[in-house]
C-alpha cells in the first residue's frame, strides 16, 4: 500500500504523506527549458516522451509520494474538437463552439486525439521511480471546464452577464462533458491512473444553481470514478460550504484551498484532507515558511492528512524553498 493510499484506506494519521498541485511545471528549471524549445503548450502535452519527463522531474527532485501527469484539464475540449492555444503572457484561449461539431465527435475519435495521455500513464505505471508511489490522472470538473468553454479565456476577471444567457447551450455542454471526462477517466485508469483529482479551480465563481453546477454534475464523475474502485479527490476551490460539499459529493478525499479555517472544518469532516497551505508562504522566508506547515500538521496529526498546498505552487517559487518545505513536511514527528 502507498502512504497516501494508507490515508485514504486505512485511514492512517502521522504519516504525511506529500505532493503538491501544478508540481511539475513553470518553478522547475528544467521545465522552462524543455518549454523554451517547445513553444506550442498543447503539443508538448500530447509529446509522450516529453511529458514522461516533465511529470518525473519534480520525483526525481524531491522523490514526492506521488507523481500527477503532465496535461491539463484543458485537455479535454481540445479532445471533444474546440480549439486550444496557450498564448505567452495571456495564458488560453479557445475557439468558437462549434456544437454540431463537438456533438458528432465519437468515443473512438475522442480516445485517439488524447491516445498519448493514455500512453504515458501505461509508460508511468512501471517506471523504477515511482515505487512505492501513487499515479494521478485528472480531470476539470465540469463547472471549471464549462466557464473556459464558454468564455473562451480565463475567467480571473470574473464573468460577463451573458455567459448564463444560453441556457440550451450550458445544458447540452454539461450533458458532453458528463459523456466525455468519464470516457478520460476510464481511459486513464484503464492506463494506469491510481487516483483521480477533479479540479473544480473556479467553483467559487458559482453564485446559484449550486445543485446544477456544482454538486450534480460533481458527484455523478465522483460516483463514477468509485465504480472504478479508485479513490479520488475533489478540490472545489474557492466555495464558501466544503462540509457541505463532501456531505452530498462524498469524494474519498476533499484538497481544501487557502481561505478555509482547517481547525473549524476538522470538527466536521470525517473524511482524509488534502492541502491547504498558502502557495504565497513559499514566497516568503524559511522561518515563516516553518511557522506555516507545522500550523497545518499539528492541526491534522489525528486525521489523516496529505500534504499539499491551498492551490496550484506558483512559477515565482525558488526551488530552494521547495526542498525546505520537504525537509519539514519528512521531519515532522
Ligand atoms: O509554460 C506554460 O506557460 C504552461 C503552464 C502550464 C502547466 C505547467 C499550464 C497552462 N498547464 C500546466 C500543467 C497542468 N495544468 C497540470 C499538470 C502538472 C502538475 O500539476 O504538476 C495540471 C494538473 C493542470 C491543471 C489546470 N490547468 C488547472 C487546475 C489547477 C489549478 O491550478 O487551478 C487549470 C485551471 C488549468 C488551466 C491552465 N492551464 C495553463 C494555465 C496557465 C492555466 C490557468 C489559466 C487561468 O488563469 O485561467
Amino acid at each position: 500500500m502507498t502512504p497516501i493510499e494508507k490515508c485514504l484506506i486505512n485511514k492512517s494519521t502521522n504519516i504525511n504523506p506529500i505532493w503538491l498541485m501544478r508540481q511539475a511545471g513553470r518553478y522547475l528549471p528544467e521545465f522552462r527549458e524543455i518549454r523554451k524549445s517547445n513553444q506550442d503548450f498543447i503539443k508538448l502535452c500530447l509529446n509522450q516522451t516529453l511529458a514522461e519527463e516533465i511529470t518525473l522531474q519534480p520525483i526525481k527532485r524531491f522523490g514526492f509520494d506521488a507523481a500527477i501527469i503532465f496535461s491539463d484539464i484543458l485537455m479535454v475540449p481540445y479532445g471533444i474538437g474546440q480549439t486550444v492555444q496557450f498564448k505567452k503572457n495571456f495564458g488560453p484561449s479557445l475557439g468558437n463552439l462549434e456544437l454540431d461539431k463537438l456533438g458528432n465527435i465519437t468515443k473512438n475519435d475522442f480516445t485517439e486525439n488524447l491516445s498519448s495521455i493514455y500512453k504515458l500513464l501505461s509508460n508511468l505505471k512501471n517506471s523504477k521511480d515511482l515505487e512505492n508511489k501513487d499515479l494521478i490522472g485528472f480531470i476539470g470538473a465540469p463547472w471549471t471546464l464549462l466557464v473556459y468553454m464558454i468564455n473562451r479565456v480565463s475567467p480571473k476577471n470574473g464573468l460577463s452577464q451573458d455567459f448564463f444567457k444560453d441556457e440550451v447551450l450550458i445544458n447540452e455542454i454539461l450533458n458532453l462533458l458528463d459523456k466525455f471526462l468519464k470516457i478520460h477517466i476510464q481511459n486513464q485508469i484503464n492506463a494506469g491512473a491510481t487516483i483521480i483529482q477533479i479540479f473544480d479551480s473556479w467553483a467559487g465563481l458559482i453564485q446559484k444553481d449550486f445543485d446544477k453546477f456544482l454538486y450534480n454534475p460533481t458527484l455523478s464523475l465522483v460516483n463514477y470514478v468509485k465504480s472504478l474502485g479508485v479513490p479520488v479527490i475533489c478540490f472545489p476551490r474557492g466555495i464558501s460550504d466544503y462540509v457541505k460539499f463532501t456531505k452530498i459529493v462524498k469524494p474519498s478525499m476533499i484538497n481544501i484551498d487557502y481561505n478555509v479555517d482547517p481547525k473549524n472544518l476538522i470538527k466536521y469532516l470525517d473524511i482524509p484532507v488534502q492541502g491547504g497551505l498558502d502557495p504565497k508562504i513559499l514566497l516568503s522566508n524559511k522561518e515563516n515558511l516553518k511557522k506555516q506547515i507545522i500550523k497545518y500538521l499539528e492541526i491534522f496529526k489525528d486525521h489523516p492528512y496529505v500534504f499539499n498546498l491551498g492551490h496550484g505552487i506558483l512559477p515565482e517559487t525558488q526551488v530552494e524553498m521547495v526542498y525546505e518545505l520537504v525537509e519539514i513536511v519528512r521531519n515532522y514527528k
